[in-house]
């Protein structure tokens, strides 16, 4: 394993509140890798920023009456009081225009522009007569010229994932009708004098996800285009060449640079050689399937262009969509759960579980469903994992004080259990490494109930031969669930901890330890309080009812 990791996931538009399809695909999963990282004493960063610049931000603070630096300073605290109080913990999470991403991604453009990967194109830009302004990105919808999928955007089209060239039929997204034809000037970078590059750098980084990758190279094969990457609307980088006047990059082209420029900050600052550590560590961009394109093209493309002087992702994990009872979520159509209204309803701990949980390694898309979370939660997190936990930890308090007792000679479910505990690191570090996260809470849940069913065959109850074996052995699982389950329920785990009368913070204690039985006879346990509350059915009916149309 590399000592050193940056990890990173899509930066949030500063535009609106994070809700539940955010979190499932990035930030979660991120969130659980750069904790389990750090169980295992890599030094591992988790950076983050608001993406502030873009059209859709400029017309939206425009029409809320603040100046487009006010509306994202707004959104980047909000989301970020929401992450956190999700667990989310950012190392740093920083902003798109902050002076340090503005002047780095000026210093890129430069870099790309003396490597000749720049040019200048005059270009015919679509303009709404009706609204009176040009019409980038997301104000044009019309047929995808790829693959004729109808009302897509002209940045993305969210059916076959590329971006088109020129929309077929445009419409103007906002009043429908069909735009003119403007001439201006744009910069382009050159994309297409990359494919064979970045061809090679997907063949040979094994790490990256198989099955995004196959597709990647075949839109490769068909051919890249040039990229156009600047706008003339007045909020975003400034580009800074003469003549350029007015001129802002494309939203894409700054945004993930700010992976690089935030990180560069936020290690310079702890006086750590913020370039030197990029290039020594595994570099993580996590990313929902919308924006593979950007992140398997446009991204290393560009570190390419500047000579690789940061350091290519070494791994790329790309999960899908989360629906909603089945449905698309949609904000206009409120089919949609924010964050924060959640956490009004249930733990962070009881979402991430679930989460993690229907979420694979794979741009399968994931279904938030309010009955199958009842069922999980209440079934799985509490009827195994915290049943066992209260029993463990509930037996010992009654009937030895909290006390843990002598052991005698281990029977053959004894020494069973005891190997349980001893491989868990191995087992589920090993499904981690590989991204499987839902896999790894899987056999950790599979471990917890194992140890469910030695309880219940021991019948330390009846105070029989084997009692104190049972009791040692099952607070031992105990601790090793409480490190284990970490990185996925933080608080939880740390609540266990201080239960099983454990100092410090379990945070710290090292990953591998969890296979140690280090709760010795003689140690006296802390205080016990229930960990998790079951879900009661009647609420969910009402938490279904507030999605939908409002009557
Ligand atoms: N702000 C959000 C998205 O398209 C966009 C991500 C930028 S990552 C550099 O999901
Ligand atoms: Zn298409």
């Amino acid at each position: 394993m590399n000592k050193r990791a940056i990890i990173t996931s899509a930066l949030p538009y500063a535009n609106g509140e994070i809700h539940l399809g955010h979190v499932a695909s990035t930030y979660l999963p991120a969130d659980v890798t750069t904790r389990f990282l750090k169980q295992n004493g890599v030094e591992a960063y988790y950076v983050c920023a608001s993406d502030d610049f873009g059209t859709p931000i400029l017309i939206q603070s425009e029409k809320e009456g603040k100046t487009p630096a006010d509306y994202v300073a707004h959104w980047n605290k909000r989301d970020y009081d929401d992450f956190t109080a999700f667990g989310i913990n950012f190392d740093y999470f920083y902003k798109t225009s902050s002076s340090e991403n503005i002047e780095f991604v000026q210093d890129v453009f430069k870099k790309l522009n003396d490597a000749g990967h720049i040019y200048q194109k005059e270009i015919i830009q679509f303009y709404c007569n009706n609204d009176k302004k040009f019409l980038p990105d997301r104000y044009v919808k019309g047929i995808c010229p790829h693959c004729k999928a109808e009302d897509q955007y002209s940045d993305l089209c969210e059916s076959c994932g590329r971006v088109p060239e020129e929309i077929t039929d445009p419409k103007c997204s906002l009043c429908g009708q069909t735009p003119t034809k403007e001439k201006t000037n744009h910069y382009f970078f050159k994309l297409k004098n990359f494919g064979d590059s970045l061809s090679e750098w997907l063949e040979e980084t094994t790490t990256l996800q198989k099955d995004v990758k196959k597709y990647v190279q075949n839109w490769i094969k068909s051919g890249l285009i040039d990229w156009d990457i600047t706008r003339d609307i007045p909020w975003g980088v400034p580009v800074p060449l003469d003549g350029a006047d007015g001129k802002v990059f494309y939203g894409w082209f700054d945004n993930h640079l700010a992976y690089i420029s935030t990180a560069l900050k936020f290690l310079n600052d702890k006086g750590i050689d913020g370039k030197e550590f990029w290039n020594s560590a595994d570099i993580y961009h996590f990313i929902g399937k919308d924006i593979v394109y950007h992140h398997y093209l446009f991204l290393p493309a560009m570190r390419l262009g500047i000579n690789k002087e940061f350091k290519l992702p070494t791994y790329i994990p790309t999960r899908g969509h989360l629906t909603l009872q089945g449905k698309k979520i949609s904000k206009s159509r409120n089919w949609y759960i924010g964050l924060k209204q959640f956490l009004q309803y249930y733990p962070a701990d009881y979402l991430r579980f679930y989460l993690v949980s229907i979420n694979p390694y794979s741009q399968d898309d994931l279904n938030f469903d309010w009955d199958d979370f009842t069922t999980r939660i209440n079934s799985e997190l509490i009827g195994n994992l915290g049943n066992f936990v209260n029993r463990a930890l509930g037996f010992t308090k009654k009937s030895f004080d909290g006390k843990i007792p002598e052991t005698e000679p281990f029977d053959e479910k004894d020494s069973e259990a005891e190997q349980k505990i001893k491989s868990l690191a191995t087992d589920v570090s090993t499904l981690m490494e590989q991204n499987h996260l839902d896999r790894a809470l899987k056999k950790i849940m599979e471990v917890s109930s194992f140890f469910n069913q030695y309880f219940q065959h021991k019948e330390p109850w009846k105070n029989g031969p084997g009692t104190t074996n049972c009791v040692y052995l099952s607070v031992n699982a105990v601790r090793s669930f409480a490190i284990a389950i970490f990185p996925f329920m933080p608080e939880s785990a740390q609540k266990i901890w201080v239960q099983l009368g454990l100092d410090g913070n379990v945070a710290d204690v090292l990953w591998s330890s969890q296979s140690e039985l280090s709760i010795s006879s003689g140690h006296t346990l802390g205080d016990a309080s229930p960990l998790f509350a079951r879900i009661e059915k009647s609420d969910i009916e009402k938490y279904k009812k507030e999605l939908g149309p409002s009557e």
